[in-house]
């Protein structure tokens, strides 16, 4: 209750803050993309993290407020980054099932370009494959006009989730992110390795990217490269930090 009164103030307080972690590609080990994380740090409960927040603000209705912000702020910095000479990179917001089927979810990431003149192909959305289970045409709708602003869409946590391969063929997806519980085991744990070597083939046949999160050590690093995997994420590479601290890694124009 207390937690639900605070967050309704965070955003005009100017509480939240975004974090974004790099994603390198795998080959060259430069940063091709950050995922943008949202921090809550409020003076009276301290850092709460958004597992705890987020499905608090979505059962009191503050996600469409908290969602825009995000997708905002992420344009925002893109922005102030193009405008440092910083380019060449994306950035990725996550995007929860609720916020999907809400029809205002296209206007908000249509306005947030333009407000920021910010091509859509440096903005990618997150999604899980949960996300894409409930009001299935609606949220494809949604989807199909996202992607015509050019903004590439990404299914998280690959492999955890009621999938279903169709979902794969019904959206045209950019990019799969194989979650952190099949990349720990590697490069020892033999099922690990067959899931991962499944989910890069079926992705590349599929002309889908194919990305690695939860990467803690250089031998898991290497293992995925050395199968095909194209993108690596994860605290082998970096923490989700600051913007102001990550700038440094980003590519120039
Ligand atoms: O950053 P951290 O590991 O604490 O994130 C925990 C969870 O919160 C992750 O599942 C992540 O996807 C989710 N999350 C982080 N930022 C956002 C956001 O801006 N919007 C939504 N919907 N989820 C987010
Ligand atoms: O659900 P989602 O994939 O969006 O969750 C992202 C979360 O995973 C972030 O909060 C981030 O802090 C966390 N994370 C990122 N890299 C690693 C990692 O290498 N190991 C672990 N354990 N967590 C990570
Ligand atoms: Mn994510
Ligand atoms: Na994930």
């Amino acid at each position: 209750l207390v937690l639900g009164a605070r967050l309704r103030e965070a955003i005009p307080r100017g509480e939240l803050e975004l974090h974004y972690q790099p994603i390198l590609d795998a080959g060259r080990r430069v940063v091709t993309g950050l995922e943008a994380l949202v921090r809550w740090n409020s003076p009276e409960l301290g850092r709460v993290p958004p597992g705890r927040f987020i499905p608090i603000a979505e059962a009191l209705g503050l996600m469409p407020e908290v969602g825009l912000w995000v997708i905002d702020e992420a344009c925002r910095q893109l922005r102030a980054w193009e405008d440092a000479g910083l380019d060449g990179f994306t950035v990725a917001v996550n995007v929860s099932a609720l916020q999907l089927q809400r029809p205002d979810i296209v206007r908000q990431v249509r306005d947030s370009l333009a407000r920021h003149g910010v091509p859509g192909r440096r903005l990618e959305i997150e999604l899980t494959e949960s996300s894409l289970m409930e009001h299935v045409d609606r949220v494809q709708g949604h989807l199909a006009d996202i992607k015509a602003l050019g903004v590439r869409l990404s299914l998280d946590d690959f492999g955890t989730g009621y999938s279903s391969l169709a979902y794969l063929k019904q959206f045209s997806l950019d990019r799969l992110k194989i979650d952190r519980s099949f990349v720990m085991g590697l490069p020892g744990n033999a099922d690990d390795a067959a899931i991962a070597r499944t989910i890069i083939a079926m992705g590349h046949q599929l002309r889908i990217a194919v990305a690695a999160e939860g990467v803690e050590t250089a031998e898991q690093a290497d293992f995925l490269a050395g199968i095909g995997c194209d993108e690596l994420q994860g605290y082998h590479f970096g923490r989700p930090a600051p913007a102001a601290e990550i700038q440094a890694r980003l590519p120039r124009a």
